[in-house]
């Protein structure tokens, strides 16, 4: 028994000495003392001894297994030892590498100008209104002052869903939408999305306006003037002039452009204002009855000015940007530009 004895602790060095890994360790706990081990296996013949060899036998066997579980316990020690100097070898940071900064995203420039023009017009007391850009014909034109067989309809080409539904050419529905619904005093603006069959480098088949609308008693062309004025000096500078021109809507009468002494030249003629020191920047007017009354609002005693801003026209202005395709490509080399 003493040489078995021998014989197993001398085996179990010698594999001891050739286990590299947890895995093979563990392979080789359960064949020395597993439950059908062979240290195990030594106490199990055990009833083979000699009553009076016994106790002496069965404290070799318990010394053998107090040995090799000793010299595992040791090997065990080593290989977890290892391992964890190779994770940490493997999962090392270089703290001298510069770093990965996260890259910050940019507003559009539309998005810029847009809120610019909300944040003006807020601080003027405008609320805003978003109306929908799927439109009836009758919202979009007729309640406009532009009947079916109307000339003025040639000026925004429709891109019609059926005869009577199409996508709103501009803002100005939601003037409508607002007189329907609410009795004067009225102050909102109406940002959002129009559509025209429009397509060459400053006309594009989708673009954006902004739609100012104030209706109260008294109102005139001069709360027009200086409303309009205080918000183009906050997009384009203190130092620009403005003036107002003649022009022609249907929904208003009468109807002005307004154009802003050029921020580039300063007035003396430039390549941006085409050398006329003047640059036209939106269409504007005092609500024409015919729309006040075709929303039941008595033009005996209310009156209103409105007006539409083109959101690229602004930031092409404002950006210096040739070609109002640019605005949609979203290539980021552009985009990443405004702050
Ligand atoms: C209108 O759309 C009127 N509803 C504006 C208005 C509102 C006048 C209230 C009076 C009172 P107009 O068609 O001119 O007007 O367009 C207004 C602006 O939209 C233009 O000055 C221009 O900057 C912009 N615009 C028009 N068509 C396009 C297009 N295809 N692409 C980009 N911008 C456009």
């Amino acid at each position: 028994m003493k040489e078995k004895i021998n014989q197993i602790l001398v085996e179990a060095k010698e594999k001891l000495s050739t286990i590299d890994s947890l895995k093979l360790l563990n392979d080789f706990r359960v064949e020395f003392l597993g439950k059908s081990g062979k240290v195990t296996g030594l106490l199990k013949g055990m009833k083979d001894v000699a009553p009076e060899l016994r106790p002496q036998v069965g404290q070799a066997v318990n010394g053998l297994r107090v040995e090799i579980e000793a010299l595992v316990g040791e090997v065990e020690a080593n290989l977890k030892a290892q391992e964890t100097a190779l994770r940490f070898k493997n999962e090392a940071i270089d703290i001298s590498l510069p770093g990965k900064a996260p890259e910050l995203g940019t507003l559009h420039p539309i998005t810029l100008v847009k809120n610019l023009l909300i944040d003006a017009f807020s601080s003027l007391g405008f609320q805003i209104y978003e109306g929908p850009e799927i439109e009836t014909d009758k919202n979009n034109f007729q309640m406009l002052n532009i009947p079916e067989d109307h000339p003025a309809r040639d000026m925004q080409d429709t891109f019609y869903i059926t005869e009577s539904i199409l996508l709103r050419t501009h803002t100005s529905p939601g003037q409508v939408h607002v007189m329907t619904s609410t009795q004067p005093p009225i102050k909102v603006m109406c940002p959002g999305r129009v559509y025209r069959s429009d397509d060459d480098a400053t006309h594009s088949p989708i673009f954006h306006q902004i739609e100012g609308l104030v209706v109260d008693k008294n109102i005139s062309l001069c709360d027009l003037k200086g409303s309009l004025e205080e918000i183009l000096k906050h997009v384009f500078g203190p130092q620009i002039k403005t003036r107002l021109r003649p022009s022609y809507f249907p929904f208003t009468e009468p109807s002005v452009e307004i154009d802003v002494s050029c921020f580039e030249c300063g007035g003396k003629g430039c390549k941006l204002c085409k050398g006329t020191g003047w640059i036209e920047v939106l269409g504007a007017g005092m609500v024409n009855k015919n729309v006040l009354q075709n929303c039941g609002i008595d033009p005996e005693v209310y009156t209103g000015y409105a007006f539409g801003i083109g959101l690229e026209r602004i930031a092409m202005l404002k950006y210096h940007i040739p070609d109002i395709r640019m605005f949609f490509d979203n290539d980021l080399r552009f985009v990443k530009q405004f702050k």
